[in-house]
C-alpha cells in the first residue's frame, strides 16, 4: 500500500482545449497546491496533443501532476469538480467535446475503485499516449494497479500525436 500516516500518492490528469488553455491549466494547479491536506509533488511538462475520441475539435494542451494527499477519493474527486466548475467549466452530454478544462483522477495510490461516480484507474488512461506521455516524463516505469506497465500501455498508443511543449509555470506570480 502507499499509505503513509493516511497520506496517498495520486495522479491528475490535466487537459483543456478553448479559451486560453495554458492559463487554465496554471490555474488548476495553483488550486490544488492550495488544497488542505494536499501537496503537489510531481508536475510534467504541457504537451500539445492531437484530439482523441472526437476529432474535430482543437488540438489540446495537457500535462499530469502527481500529489500527496490525506483526502479521501470522493472528496479528491469533489475537489477537482469544484477546481472545473470556478475556472469556467459547464458541463454538457457531450462526452469527448472541447471543453476550458478537464481535471481526471488518474490512479488513487494502487487503489481499484468502482462506484456509481468514480472509475480509477482512469477506465481510458492506459489508451491514450496524451496521459502515459507526461505520465512517464515524471515516473519513469510504473506497474498499474492489475499488472500492466506504463512503457506497455505507451508501446500501444505510439501512433498517436503528442508533442512536448516546455514547463508549466504555476507560480503565484504568472
Ligand atoms: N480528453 C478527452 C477526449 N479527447 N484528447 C486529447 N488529446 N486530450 C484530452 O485531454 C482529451 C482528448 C475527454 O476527456
Ligand atoms: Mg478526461
Ligand atoms: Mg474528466
Amino acid at each position: 500500500m502507499t499509505h503513509d500516516q493516511g497520506l496517498v500518492n495520486a495522479w491528475i490528469g490535466f487537459g483543456a482545449n478553448l479559451g486560453d488553455p495554458q492559463k487554465a491549466i496554471q490555474s488548476a494547479l495553483r488550486s490544488l497546491v492550495s488544497t488542505s491536506g494536499t501537496t503537489v509533488t510531481a508536475v510534467s511538462s504541457f504537451y500539445r496533443t492531437a484530439p482523441v475520441g472526437f476529432d474535430d475539435q482543437p488540438d489540446f494542451l495537457n500535462g499530469v501532476a502527481r500529489i500527496k494527499t490525506n483526502l479521501d477519493s470522493g472528496v479528491l474527486l469533489g475537489r477537482l469538480l469544484e477546481i472545473e466548475a470556478e475556472i469556467g467549466r459547464i458541463r454538457t452530454s457531450e462526452r469527448f467535446g472541447p471543453r476550458v478544462i478537464d481535471l481526471d483522477l488518474l490512479l488513487f495510490g494502487d487503489q481499484i475503485i468502482d462506484s456509481d461516480v468514480l472509475t480509477v484507474p482512469h477506465p481510458r488512461m492506459q489508451l491514450r499516449r496524451f496521459v502515459l506521455e507526461p505520465l512517464a516524463e515524471i515516473e519513469g516505469e510504473m506497474v498499474f494497479p492489475g499488472g500492466i506497465t506504463l512503457s506497455a500501455c505507451l508501446k500501444d498508443c505510439e501512433n498517436q500525436e503528442v508533442t512536448r511543449e516546455g514547463a508549466i509555470d504555476f507560480s503565484e506570480a504568472n
